[in-house]
């Protein structure tokens, strides 16, 4: 690789690095699995290895992922809370082990679990708990005193009223504590939380600490952090004195005098980690002599005297009972295998998606069969392969009727996907309906599939806008629907009338158009009534719009029932206007509707300024060149995207001919 693609190539990752840190440590919502996360990092690591110039000081390589959040004070920790270093395979191990005795000579270790947690600070004085922070960027963390206060595992007066002592620990949520929650989250129609990580991360971070208390988390306490009054020399000797202290320390640690015996350790626990009641998302190994450990210091991220080993994600065999054919919003079939009950990755699975017939048919995938699962990410269970077949199965053929309705299925040209040719298919409209009230469509609270089941079986709708024509009477005609939640649900319709035009083009559930397509819809044409007239040519030359997502947005607004639908929408009262886009504007401006790429550095602005002038103008700025930019702003030092500009013949401006633009 050279320079330039490696820049290219770093920055392209530390984009995906960081919109997936914000997804993990401040949203509580990743989108990837933990592994996946780590490959992107490593891959940026190597890079950064290899072009030890193109460092940056924020890259996400040189940090810890979280940021101390608003809602919290913040709280210094004058001993860093350090991340660890990550290795996915024995050979990486043993060059750790190699840089740790060419360093501080032969060292004794420790094998513990990783636990897939939260790490936190826990604060004594004179044996008393005075104070609890999560980590942060590993220098500023949040005070969550109160939250911590909840955790019956942490203890609020020590054994030993030690003068000052400062500890860290993972707060975690237990399998089964999680498994409930999950299902009391269902049943009330909130959105589950994706694994007991994120459970935990969203319990502990609540203004309102009551909220923790219910969530019963618990804690590992594994590191002394500071402390007053005592001396000691050794991790186990320090995890034996916190034991005697009265904290739960970690429930299993292993001493290891090589690195063979460590190696050997980390495979047990990766065996046994199936059979536990808390997640781990590895194993750590520290060096136990504290003296070895001040010899071998640490980099500005990680202490060089331990290590992390990620495991690759957990396979376990399990029999697959049947497969069940669901239709969806559009129609498609799709096929789901559901199998006998398994823990994998610290949660209970019984089902996952097979996708479609070739998927099945490639795998060659039966009922009766033992398969291999995995999961996606710690999140999405998937199956990986066919162990073996059951005596006398046959291959598994999809239905040629929808399951739902009865009506013929068809096979649309080549596609792999199977769709009923029933437009009224009433599984299609609950999926629909469903999709339509979801947090980032109309964001309808309190009306989950069980409500729209229920008012779909009792008559009261027989289309996402019928909600708009329910009276509160009418909702408690509806079984356990109360007075109150009636009235809530009556104005939670009534408020998502004002939402943003994005959030209804997303909810009418357009093939092809997620809510970014959405956005960029509304962005580009600001009214309904703009986008369904808008024709072809205007559809696809927005940037980010391909051939195949312009043509579905073309062809739902040519339809009459779409047409009535547009109509319908208005005379409800919903609103159909862009109401983020900026106001005032003048259209005859040079930035209107022109997608714009910034490159290099500018003489006197930055680059986030030369964004926000371009976007309050009515532009867009892409991080990407393609046909569809109209502008490249180049500055100094402009690598790749201004070769690519000059290649498609875009055209490129200074900050001189930005200025005179601005001035227009
Ligand atoms: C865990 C865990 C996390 C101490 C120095 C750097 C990291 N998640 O279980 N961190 C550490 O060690 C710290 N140990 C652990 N067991």
């Amino acid at each position: 690789m050279d320079i330039e693609n490696a820049r290219q190539k770093a920055e392209n990752l530390r984009e995906q690095i960081l919109y997936h840190n914000d997804r993990y440590y401040n949203q509580d919502s990743p989108e990837i699995s933990d592994y996946e996360y780590d490959m992107l990092l490593k891959e940026l690591e190597e890079i950064e290895s290899e072009f030890p110039e193109l460092i940056t000081p924020d890259s996400p390589t040189q940090k810890v992922g979280g940021q101390a959040g608003e809602k919290f004070s913040p709280v210094e920790h004058t001993v860093p809370m350090e991340s660890l270093h990550d290795s996915f395979s024995h050979d990486e191990i043993k060059d750790f082990a190699k840089r740790v005795n060419e360093n501080a000579g032969n060292a004794v270790y420790v094998v513990e679990p990783k636990i897939d947690g939260l790490s936190v600070s826990a604060e004594y004085k004179n044996g008393v708990f005075v104070r609890g922070s999560t980590r942060g960027d590993g220098k500023v963390g949040e005070d969550i005193t109160e939250n911590l206060k909840t955790i019956k595992s942490l203890p609020m007066k020590l054994n030993k009223a030690v003068p000052y002592l400062e500890v860290r620990g993972e707060v975690y949520m237990s399998t089964d504590v999680f498994e409930n929650l999950v299902a009391r989250q269902e049943e009330n129609d909130e959105k589950p939380f994706k694994n007991p990580r994120n459970a935990a991360a969203g319990s502990l971070r609540q203004k309102n600490a009551k909220i923790t208390k219910e969530r019963q988390l618990d804690i590992f306490v594994f590191n002394i952090q500071q402390i007053d009054g005592e001396k000691l020399t050794s991790h186990v000797q320090s995890l034996e004195y916190l034991k005697e202290l009265g904290f739960t320390t970690l429930p299993f640690y292993y001493k290891c005098s090589d690195i063979d015996e460590v190696i050997e350790k980390i495979e047990e626990i990766g065996n046994k980690r199936g059979e536990l009641s808390f997640g781990i998302d590895g194993a750590v190994i520290k060096v136990d002599e504290f003296e070895k450990r001040e010899i071998l210091g640490s980099t500005s991220k990680f202490p060089k005297w331990a290590e992390a080993y990620k495991y690759p994600p957990e396979e376990k065999e399990t029999e697959l009972l049947d497969i069940e054919i669901n239709v969806g919003r559009t129609g498609v079939l799709t096929p789901t295998a559901i199998f006998a009950p398994i823990t994998l990755a610290g949660t209970t699975v019984s089902r996952a998606v097979l996708h479609n017939s070739d998927f099945i048919k490639e795998k060659d995938i039966r009922i009766g069969d033992t398969v291999i699962l995995r999961k996606a990410g710690e999140i999405i269970p998937e199956v990986v392969s066919v162990a073996r077949h059951k005596e006398n199965s046959v291959p598994f053929e999809m239905p040629k009727i929808c399951p739902s309705c009865g009506s013929p299925v068809s096979c649309e040209n080549g596609e792999a996907a199977l769709r009923c040719t029933n437009t009224d298919c009433p599984a299609q409209l609950m999926r629909h309906m469903i999709h339509f009230v979801s947090r980032d469509a109309m964001d309808i609270d309190g009306l989950g599939e069980r409500v729209l089941r229920a008012m779909v079986e009792n008559s009261l709708i027989s289309s996402p806008l019928d909600l708009y024509r329910l009276s509160k009477d009418d909702i408690m005609t509806l079984e356990k629907k109360k007075d109150k939640s009636a009235e809530n649900l009556v104005k939670a319709v009534e408020k998502s009338k004002s939402n943003d035009l994005y959030r209804t083009v997303f909810a009418l559930g357009i093939r092809h158009i997620g809510q970014k397509a959405a956005k960029l819809l509304a962005d580009k044409f600001r009214t309904l009534d703009n986008i369904a007239n808008a024709s072809m040519e205007d559809i696809s030359s927005i940037d980010g719009f391909g051939e195949i997502m312009a043509e579905s947005v073309y062809q739902y607004f040519q339809l009459d029932e779409s047409k009535k639908l547009v109509e319908e929408i208005k005379s409800l009262g919903i609103n159909t206007e862009n109401l983020s886009a900026p106001k005032n504007i003048d259209e005859s401006n040079p930035f209107f509707n022109k997608t714009f790429v910034i490159t290099g550095t500018l003489p006197n602005y930055k680059r986030t300024e030369a964004a926000e002038i371009i976007e309050n103008m009515g532009g867009k700025v892409s991080s990407s060149v393609s046909k569809k930019t109209d502008y490249v702003l180049a500055g100094d030092e402009a690598g790749s995207k201004l070769t690519k500009a000059q290649s498609l013949g875009i055209k490129i401006i200074d900050e001189s001919e930005f200025e005179s633009m601005r001035n227009h």
